[in-house]
């Protein structure tokens, strides 16, 4: 295991530890002096929990997640990335999430500032040459995935044209939030967007409701939604906080009973404690030229509900 500190009982309580899945693959542990905490795999770069100070798990994973690459773990954050849905001959959400990604530095460096207490880690994905034959463009994508002192999650993604020609993408943080029961749960934020609809072969409606509440499926990309959503869980009297930069969709799903019945790696029940809210870039595809590099924030923060 490779800690902050390297020796005696520090290590429980190391801002950023490194050990290995039982997949054999690299995890991330960061913790704050507060006591939140967040795990990422090399697997994917994806966040696969965070907890806030009294240990409470934050983001929802399904009983029957298949944690094996490559397949995706249903849950956490997966990062869609080069596409968000399934156009083409790419999978599903792109091949971001199923790939292992590595460590920026090598070896890893552990990051953890003393004065503020934020704890962070570097992560890389390249191209392999396989990956070039299937997505034709060299990119490097360094995701740095830090907690701050007072139990924020962060992710910052950089994605860098580093080829000869320009390249599209859509990205978005798959985000399954971890709620009491989807009945309880409202979004707000969204009022009067207009979405895309993928129930609807994606046609574009308008949101008329001052507040999003769930009674049926769900599969929406909102449009030029605010830089901040607010979700509700009335009976946990938890409010997640999402704000994002360089992401200016949000996608909202919840599969409902009869989805969730057909996706092998949920339980069929398991719709009711989650719903995903994604900050995104689906609309517009972002394009990026020879050289340039595009910036994506998003910071997801988790407060008692008044
Ligand atoms: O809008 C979200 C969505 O595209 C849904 O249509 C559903 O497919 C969900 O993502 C989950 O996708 P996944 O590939 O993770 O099963």
């Amino acid at each position: 295991m490779n800690s902050f500190w390297s020796e005696g009982d520090h290590d429980t309580k190391a801002p950023v530890k490194i050990t290995k899945d039982k997949n054999g693959v690299d995890l991330v542990t960061l913790q704050n002096q507060r006591g939140f905490s967040v795990q990422v795999s090399l697997h994917g770069g994806q966040v696969l929990s965070w907890k806030n100070e009294r240990g409470e798990e934050l983001l929802f994973r399904s009983s029957k997640a298949n944690s094996k690459p490559p397949a995706a773990v249903r849950g956490g954050i997966p990062i869609c990335f080069p596409q968000f849905g399934n156009r083409g001959c790419l999978e599903q959400h792109g091949f971001a999430r199923n790939k292992i990604w590595e460590f920026e530095n090598n070896p890893p460096l552990l990051h953890h500032n003393n004065r503020n207490d934020n704890a962070f880690i570097d992560l890389l994905l390249k191209p392999t040459e396989e990956d070039m034959r299937i997505w034709p463009h060299s990119y490097e994508f360094r995701l740095r995935v830090l907690l701050t002192s007072d139990g924020a999650l962060k992710l910052i993604s950089r994605i860098r044209n580093i080829g000869s020609k320009e390249f599209s993408f859509s990205i978005a943080y798959h985000t399954y939030f971890l709620v009491s029961d989807i009945g309880e749960v409202r979004v707000e934020g969204l009022e009067t967007l207009d979405y895309l609809d993928n129930l609807h072969h994606k046609q574009r409606f308008t949101e008329q409701g001052d507040t999003l509440t769930f009674e049926s499926e769900v599969d929406r990309v909102y449009i030029g939604s605010p830089h901040i959503i607010g979700v509700f869980d009335h009976e946990k009297r938890r409010t997640f906080i999402i704000r994002k930069e360089g992401l200016p969709d949000a996608v909202v799903w919840n599969p409902w009973e009869k989805k969730a019945k057909a996706i092998t790696d949920m339980g069929d029940e398991e719709y009711r404690q989650t719903i995903c809210v994604d900050g995104a870039a689906v609309e517009k595809p972002i394009k990026l030229k020879p050289g340039e590099e595009w910036t994506g924030r998003l910071e997801l923060t988790a407060l008692p509900s008044i």
